[in-house]
């Protein structure tokens, strides 16, 4: 799509950012030279288990949408949104049935129904090909595993269409369905060279792809607020809706505000760490998929080679614990106490599938220490400890992997989203990879999904570079230099490697 002709003054935007534990709508205004962005309305997203399944509260979020658009009409100077952007996490969809109605809610991604999908994938295509033709890391909950174990499944029967969850809230909002790419690709069945399906993979597993509706790439028109959208939301219209990068992660990407000529590796940092670099191709080497390093798209035909490490899921799991034991934490406090805690005294490997479902967190920690001979950490400070050091060398290990398997060199790592905030984790960062880091914004996706629809409407011009530098310009980044041994995250490192 080639831009609109360029406007005079800003325009405001709103970006809606689903996150795995909460949404937010946020405004965002820009324009040459300005770029603010205020949050509208935060709303809670709590996972319901139901007859067994982990399901996503998925209409408990539509209405958190737009509660949030009513508010972010308020919030917009002359209460006039220039347009709408929805990104979320991945890889979840909806069934829709011949009328277009949900055939139930989406399951989340941490539910157990993928164990053993992955094996029987494997004997329809041998993991090294699915990696050669889609470039995918191996995780149990890629698309591509859960439609390998709803098959059969009645709801699977009736579906007629699958709407990944941002393409399913857009196509509530508009009427208009589309497959937004970036997300598409981390169903596992894109090929990242061409950014069209790979249609040989979903033969080979009779995925129909004529369930997704036609891909659309960020920045194309994504239809209009339906009537009775702007009606509930008090908004006048028209009010267009834009694809953005509606992969959280690609909208986060899009939102590091990296310099020009600076080589930069990133950590998206929420529920999960992203950690890894931006490329302009994929690497599909047997190297990179021993590594399990994963080629999705990004904003502008890039590619996000990167590793997914469990991330602040860890750390948030831990809390959810320790309150229904009825500790009540308080986390500012934890966290200074955990700064003073002896460093590198134990640590977990951060990208172990066993920390992926919900419960327990502080007991699996310590029965990991256990196993690998380690000291079991003694309190809630010590646990909180053991976690930002073990997240820290995970993010070590992938900038150092990054860079070997693509071959490029990384000067400097950008922290965005939440895990920005934490000024501990992102020291240790600094320290454990031994380059500086620059940390913030915490809202970084929601920068990128602004960034992408301000550029549509021709608030802003250039390239993901021009994009970067005005978010330089414009928001506030803390700067973290490394330091101490840089021996004992080697150690370390040795310790989890084995
Ligand atoms: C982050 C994220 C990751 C994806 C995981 C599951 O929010 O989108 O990129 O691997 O959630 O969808």
């Amino acid at each position: 799509m080639s831009p609109a002709p360029p406007t005079r003054s800003p325009l405001s935007f709103a970006a809606v950012d689903l996150g795995a534990s909460s949404g937010r709508v946020m405004v965002g205004t820009a324009g040459p030279g300005v770029l603010e962005l205020r949050e509208a309305h935060r709303f809670p997203n709590r996972p319901v288990r139901a007859g067994g399944t982990l399901y996503w509260d998925v209409l408990g979020l539509y209405r958190g949408v737009l509660d949030g658009l009513r508010e972010a009409g308020r919030a917009a100077p002359r209460g006039r949104l220039a347009s709408v952007g929805v990104d979320s996490w991945a890889v979840d969809h909806g069934l829709l049935d011949a009328s277009g109605a949900l055939l139930g809610n989406p399951v989340h991604y941490r539910d157990g129904r993928t164990a053993g999908a992955a094996k029987r994938a494997a004997a329809v295509l041998p993991p090294e090909e699915l990696y050669a033709a889609t470039g995918l890391q191996y995780q149990p909950f890629n698309t591509l595993h859960q439609l390998v174990a709803a098959r059969g499944t009645p709801a699977m029967e009736a579906a007629r269409r699958l709407l990944l969850i941002p393409d399913l809230i857009a196509y509530w909002l508009t009427g208009e369905a589309g497959t937004e790419l970036t997300n598409a690709s981390t169903t596992q069945l894109v090929d990242p060279r061409t950014g069209d399906w790979a249609r040989p993979v979903a033969e080979a597993f009779g995925v129909d792809l004529s369930l997704f509706p036609p891909l659309r790439r960020p920045g194309d028109p994504a239809g209009e607020l339906l009537g009775e959208v702007l009606e509930e939301c008090g908004l006048d219209g028209p009010v267009p809706v834009t694809a953005v990068g509606s992969h959280d992660t690609a909208s986060a990407v899009a939102g590091v505000p990296a310099q020009s000529g600076r080589a930069f590796a990133y950590i998206a940092t929420g529920t999960w760490s992203l950690a890894g670099v931006e490329l302009e191709a994929p690497v599909l080497t047997e190297d990179s998929r021993a590594a399990n390093f994963t080629n999705e798209l990004g904003v502008d035909g890039t590619v996000r080679y990167l590793r997914n490490i469990m991330g602040l899921w860890l750390l948030q799991e831990c809390l959810r614990s320790w309150e229904a034991e009825g500790l009540a934490p308080d986390l500012g406090a934890l966290l200074r106490e955990a700064a003073r805690a002896p460093a590198l005294r134990s640590v977990v490997d951060a990208g172990d599938p066993v920390f992926l479902p919900p419960g327990r967190m502080p007991a699996r920690i310590a029965e990991a220490c256990r196993r690998t001979g380690q000291p079991v950490p003694r309190d809630p400070a010590g646990t909180v400890r053991c976690v930002l050091d073990s997240l820290a060398l995970a993010h070590r290990r992938a900038v150092s992997d990054a860079r070997r398997l693509s071959g490029r060199e990384v000067e400097v790592v950008h922290i965005v989203g939440g895990g920005a905030r934490n000024e501990l984790l992102c020291q240790l960062t600094a320290d454990a990879c031994g380059l500086p880091v620059v940390a913030g914004p915490a809202e970084a996706a929601a920068f990128g999904n602004v960034l992408v629809q301000a550029r549509a409407a021709g608030a802003v011009r250039g390239d993901l570079a021009a994009l970067r530098s005005l978010l330089r310009a414009t928001q506030p980044l803390r700067h973290h230099e490394p330091m101490g041994d840089q021996a004992a995250w080697r150690r370390a490192e040795a310790a989890v490697c084995g």
